[in-house]
């Protein structure tokens, strides 16, 4: 299916010219009939009545067909927080995103980007080691929508609504060896796409993370697939990123590719570039300051307005068992 030439109608843009349409429904009718159960009645024509609106191409919004079916998924109210969602204007168009710009505009850069076909590998130490199609893994497990605190360790911060699922769910189905003691994440590799990567030498790319497998496994662990009830735009890491909320936002590698299980604690990109400066756990803490910065407090998005940071970026009570195996000595920046 990754190389089904048919692909080439899940365009950049979502621009699908008439002629393609009628080919587009007989494809998507393939698809569903050779995919099983997964994708079949999902995928039908009735949903790909809508194309994307001018804003969701301005906003880089990648097409997928099915992303009308699975967004908006059903909000989980367990997992809320007490401030205003941030307006998605400036969610979609305020990044980092290092493989395309430095300047926090990196949906400037992003057509050339492309998200749709994709695959995920899940590998290690473990029994089940998967290469995932995106299609097969966007139905794998339920999607659910999160209102999440996110704080970069800049200062800023926002609060937004992922959709996705835990990353526990995608773990446990590789079935982790019991030496296996971390998880290490690998962002995308393609400089012809990112001109990021083309231009940014001083960095070594690609992108990569790594945690604790109990952190992975912590039902905040959360991989994201869409937001604002859409699928994720390309600046925002689409198809999919890592999202540990209680963490500084660079732990949550975004485009990821690989995730591996191993008993040797991964580097990290930014611990790796500069290791005074971005540790390795990277937990939320208002009084361990940045050498360059306080970070006391946090600027929220849009308004700028200051507000105190909070130890584990508010996540302090849901972190229990983590408090007592991972972080027990201290192994908390
Ligand atoms: N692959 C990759 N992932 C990344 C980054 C990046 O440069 N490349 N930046 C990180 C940083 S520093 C932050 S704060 C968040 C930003 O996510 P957002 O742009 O969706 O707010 O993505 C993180 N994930
Ligand atoms: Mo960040």
């Amino acid at each position: 299916m990754l190389n089904n030439p048919s692909r080439q109608y899940w365009n950049d843009k979502g621009i699908t010219p008439e002629s393609h349409y009628l080919n587009r429904r007989q494809f998507i009718r393939q698809v569903a009939a050779a995919s099983g159960a997964g994708i079949a009645g999902i995928a039908t024509a009735q949903h790909l009545s809508a194309e994307l609106s001018d804003k969701d191409k301005m906003y880089h919004i990648p097409y997928h067909p099915l992303s009308e079916k699975l967004y908006p998924a059903k909000r989980n109210t367990a997992y809320k927080v007490d401030r205003k969602l941030t307006p998605k204007d400036e969610v979609f168009t305020y990044n980092n995103f290092y493989e395309f710009s430095l300047d926090k505009d990196p949906h400037k850069y992003v057509e050339p980007f492309k998200p749709f076909p994709w695959e995920l590998e899940v590998t290690g130490m473990c029994g089940k080691p998967k290469k995932w199609d995106i299609d097969e893994l966007l139905t794998a497990f339920p999607l659910e929508e999160r209102v999440y605190r996110f704080r970069c360790v800049e200062t800023w911060a926002m609060t937004v609504p992922w959709t996705g699922f835990p990353l526990k769910l995608l773990i446990e189905k590789c079935e982790p060896d019991a030496k296996a003691k971390y998880v290490r994440f690998v962002s995308f590799n393609r400089p012809e796409q990112a001109v990021g990567q083309r231009d940014t030498s001083v960095y070594s790319w690609p992108y990569y993370e790594g945690v604790h497998l109990e952190e992975a496994m912590h039902p905040l662990a959360f991989v994201a697939t869409g937001l604002y009830g859409k699928q994720l735009p390309k600046q925002s890491g689409a198809p999919l990123r890592m999202v540990f909320p209680w963490k500084y936002g660079y732990k949550g590698p975004k485009s990821v590719v690989k995730i591996e299980l191993t008993d040797e604690r991964p580097h990290t990109f930014w611990n790796d570039a500069m290791s005074a400066e971005y540790g390795y756990f990277s937990n939320v803490d208002p009084g361990k300051p940045h050498p360059r910065w306080s970070q006391s407090t946090e600027r929220l998005l849009v308004t700028g307005q200051r507000v105190p940071t909070r130890l584990y970026n508010g996540y302090e009570d849901q972190l229990e068992g983590l408090h007592k195996t991972v972080y027990k000595q201290g192994n908390v920046h």
